[in-house]
């Protein structure tokens, strides 16, 4: 503690923050010179960059500090998001946006006063850097990913944390920090080629090391039980065999025109300094140094499967670790205060990101029970009214489960621990329905089965929490009524909610649209972008939906972005334009960028678009012309990007026929480029920001029940975007938000997937005509002359394999759909230019503000700290 009598001192020279253009200037030659220990003559792009990192960190540090200090005096609950995932993107261009223009107390950064009006704190620093001689933009783009995440789950993550500090919430967000983030993808002859992606490569400077918080973890080992302590509820010791630290890394999290900055803390593992002595005395130093430089491994690499669970002991690992580290210092914190135990679910909420960290239940209990002594059923209370947990899929493969023999290795204590909450659940639900031994086995959390024993982890965390939601309507709906029926029936229906989905619009409009935002804020009116925190505001677009001289700067916008994206794509073409720069108004950019993943059906989109190709080579082989064949399929370019899982044998091979279809369509001088397919390599949030803006219209075609809601539906339409979608996921509550009139809605509905499904297994089913010519061509070595049996497994999984996604159900639906979106988009491009705006009036729902308020007052309890 600082005396009294030096805190004048301390006060005299208090840090503040850059506020104009020239303070700006000096923090960053200062960091030029100071933190890169470099100079005027060496000052690169790079260092530039870092520089102004540098600089705008400076500013949010100070906030941060203040915002954990009265975070911390006001005492309200407080909300943690546990996630492996948070799939970040760029940080400066995000921090810049949201340093907030419209306060007056002193020491606030930028402000009305010292920006003059409609100048932002952005086009502030524009300015400075080039006065200093750099570019903005050439600056941003030297920013790494932080990509540590596989998709829409740590996206969502990402999002989340930004309302959160954008709301004022008094919320952390908790995971790791990997080396490596998800693999970089190279396309090589077609084929996706994975290379690891060390973000760290020239340091980050948007992390601040915290290495004066450094929590021992421990794993393998044996329990101890103390003569007196007879059973294993009571408490225990477990005597960890191996022992790493977990090493604090934190992110600041500014919110939007708030002096709130959030904190996101990441763990890293190394070895402790501990040196086991038993090794030493064997004579074997060498592995004894080994043993200690493996501890870096746990937190070396994210896991890059999206939606499959693969079940490694090392991912256990990292779930532990990461679970354990975050609960310590959880409970540290609370420990301060000196509450009562009991008190603890109304100081803490804890948010689980799917059922990855489901072991922090178990580690909470094993501290409550072991460490401070609790009885095992005053625990199990404090422990189940703290937790809450998210799914975010019902498709079998992706839920997690971990062999007994495995678990019980790792973790010895927290073994029995789960088995104890299953023994006390299962007893509960003996007493609600007795004799009933097939609920009792399907509800429990282990699977008895063939050889292996398993932990069910999502039904682990269904028993740990007090909420159990999904992420869209229909998702929720279908949890209740599949996978989690049988806890419906023990728990009732109130435990199991929906909170669908939704996105930041400061990223996805504002950052990756300025264009759009700009005219948006000039028509409705609002020139200090407050519809960004109250997107309600949107509606007053709808007036403008059939105003000709409107219609024409939307459409302006929406060309320019196209531009912006088809220099991207020659770019990563060698340099090659592959889009007419001349056509490229009357051209429909269709997109479907995510994981590649056959219940996402890249294949259906890709057998379109080589139904297409037939259709227009039939049409000129008997005989029509050029322009007959423009009339029938107008301009088109078809775009791709997505990364697979690096096992994922037939995700990879959907890549490999996409890239195949574009080197035979792209080279097809008959068809007067007409018709172009691209794959865009290694998609990632930064290529997202520039991709989003720029589609027409975008495929959310997954078989209907298996997307839990997809978010990249609602960047697509945020940005003025039409969908061509199936009835699944969020797809239906956008449909409901703007209207069926603005959606272009195909496929069959969940509710007949099994039947269909059945009939391919039992029926004979006949399959759509034009699916069987496009099957033909790609059997017969279209696409791959050199080895015509290529894409056969393609083939066989919808003829052979009993069609499980369902291509064939939906293909003549999708294609008929296809030439409606054709129809609309070439013909009546004003129709077309209104169910635009319109989208754009009525997605304000989809903002993550709305999202994470519905958490707050349903599931956590928990309220904003609001600034001064
Ligand atoms: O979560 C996605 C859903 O597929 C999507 O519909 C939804 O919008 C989004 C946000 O709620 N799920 C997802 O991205 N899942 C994963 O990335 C993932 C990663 C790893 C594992 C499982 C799922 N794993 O078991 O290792």
């Amino acid at each position: 503690k600082i005396p009294v009598q030096s805190r004048e001192l301390w006060n005299k020279h208090k840090v503040r923050k850059f506020g104009t253009a020239e303070e700006f200037e000096e923090k960053f030659i200062s960091h030029v010179e100071w933190t890169l220990a470099r100079s005027l003559y060496n000052c690169d792009d790079l260092a530039a960059y870092q520089a102004t990192s540098q600089s705008v960190r400076d500013n949010l540090v100070i906030d941060w500090n203040k915002t954990q200090q009265r975070q911390t005096a006001r005492d309200g609950k407080k909300v943690y998001y546990l996630s492996l995932e948070f799939l970040m993107g760029r940080a400066l261009d995000n921090a810049l946006i949201n340093m907030r223009t419209d306060t007056s107390s002193q020491d606030v950064g930028p402000t009305d006063e010292t920006l003059t009006k409609g100048n932002t704190a952005r086009e502030m620093i524009r300015n400075a850097m080039k006065d200093l001689g750099f570019k903005l933009e050439d600056v941003l783009e030297q920013e790494p990913d932080a990509a540590l995440g596989n998709g829409g789950l740590g996206r969502l993550a990402a999002c989340f944390v930004d309302s959160l500090a954008t709301g004022n919430y008094p919320a952390w967000g908790y995971g790791l920090r990997y080396q490596y983030g998800i693999f970089a993808q190279k396309i090589i002859d077609g084929y996706q080629v994975e290379t690891p992606d060390y973000w760290l490569n020239f340091s980050n400077p948007w992390e601040i090391e915290r290495s004066e918080i450094q929590v021992p973890i421990n794993f393998y080992g044996y329990v101890h039980r103390p003569e007196s302590e007879k059973t294993t509820t009571s408490p225990s010791d477990w005597i960890g065999g191996e022992r790493v630290l977990a090493m604090a890394h934190d992110m600041p999290i500014p919110g939007f025109k708030t002096p709130t900055v959030n904190n996101l803390r990441l763990w890293s593992a190394k070895p402790t300094t501990e040196f086991d002595f038993s090794k030493f005395n064997n004579g074997d130093y060498k592995n004894s140094v080994e043993q200690q430089q493996r501890a870096e491994s746990i937190t070396a690499v994210l896991y890059p499967n999206d939606n499959f669970d693969q079940g490694k002991e090392l991912r256990l690992k990292q779930q532990y670790f990461w679970c354990a580290a975050s609960l310590h210092d959880i409970v540290r914190r609370f420990k301060k205060n000196k509450r009562p135990w009991s008190e603890f679910p109304d100081a803490i909420a804890i948010q689980l990101n799917d059922t990855h960290p489901t072991l922090a239940i178990v580690e909470l209990q094993r501290v409550l029970v072991d460490l401070e002594k609790l009885d095992w059923h005053k625990a199990w209370d404090i422990v189940t009214k703290t937790f809450a947990y998210t799914n975010h899929t019902v498709m079998q493969e992706a839920l997690e489960k971990w062999p007994v023999g495995l678990l019980g290795h790792l973790l010895p204590r927290h073994l029995e621990i789960i088995y104890d909450i299953n023994w006390f659940f299962l007893q509960s639900v003996e007493k609600k329905f007795p004799h009933d031994m097939d609920l009792l086995s399907r509800v429990s959390v282990i699977e008895e089965g063939s050889q292996e024993r398993y932990v069910r982890m999502a039904f682990l965390a269904i028993i740990g929490s007090h909420k159990v939601n999904g992420v869209a309507e229909l998702h929720s709906d279908l949890i209740k009524s599949t996978i989690f029926q049988d806890f419906v029936k023990v728990y009732g229906a109130n435990k199991f909610t929906n909170v669908t989905n939704g996105i930041t619009p400061r990223r996805w409009l504002k950052q990756a649209n300025p264009k759009l935002a700009e005219l948006i804020s000039e028509t409705i009116n609002d020139p200090n972008d407050d519809y960004l925190l109250d997107m309600s505001k949107l509606t007053e677009l709808a007036k403008y939906a059939e105003d000709e001289a409107f219609q024409k700067k939307w459409n302006d916008v929406k060309q320019f972005n196209k531009s912006r994206l088809a220099d991207l794509i020659k770019r990563l073409n060698n340099g090659v334009d592959i889009i007419d720069r001349d056509h490229i108004r009357n051209t429909l950019f269709d997109i479907q960028v995510k994981r590649i993943h056959e219940y996402k059906r890249q294949q259906l989109n890709i057998f379109g678009v080589i139904n297409r190709y037939l259709c227009m080579k039939e049409m000129l082989q008997s005989g029509s012309s050029i322009d007959e064949v423009a009339e029938r399929y107008p301009r088109k370019v078809s775009i791709f990007g997505g990364k697979s899982a690096p096992g994922y044998y037939m995700a990879k091979l959907i890549i490999k026929l996409v890239n195949s279809v574009a080197e035979v369509v792209n080279n097809d001088a008959e068809i007067c480029d007409l018709l172009k397919v691209f794959f865009i390599p290694d998609y990632n949030v930064s290529k997202a920001e520039i991709i989003t803006p720029a589609s027409d219209l975008s495929e959310h075609i997954s078989t209907a029940g298996t997307e839990a809601s997809g978010t990249s539906n609602m960047k697509f339409v945020m940005n003025g975007g039409l969908i061509i979608g199936t009835v699944d996921g969020a797809n239906v509550e956008i449909t409901r938000e703007i209207g069926e009139d603005n959606i272009f809605l195909f496929g069959n509905l969940s509710e007949n997937v099994e039947e269909l499904r059945y009939n391919h297994q039992f029926q004979n089913t006949s399959l759509p005509e034009a699916l069987v010519k496009v099957l033909n061509a790609v059997e017969s070595g279209a696409f791959s002359p050199q080895n015509a049996s290529e894409f056969r497994p393609l083939i066989d999984s919808i003829k052979h394999q009993g069609d499980y996604y369902l291509v064939s159900d939906d293909f003549d639906s999708y294609v008929a759909t296809q030439d409606l979106v054709d129809q609309v988009y070439h013909k009546d491009k004003k129709e077309w230019l209104k169910k635009s705006i319109l989208s754009v009036a009525n997605v304000g729902f989809f903002s993550s503000d709305r999202c994470i308020e519905e958490y707050a007052e349903t599931i956590w309890n928990a309220e904003p700290v609001k600034p001064e």
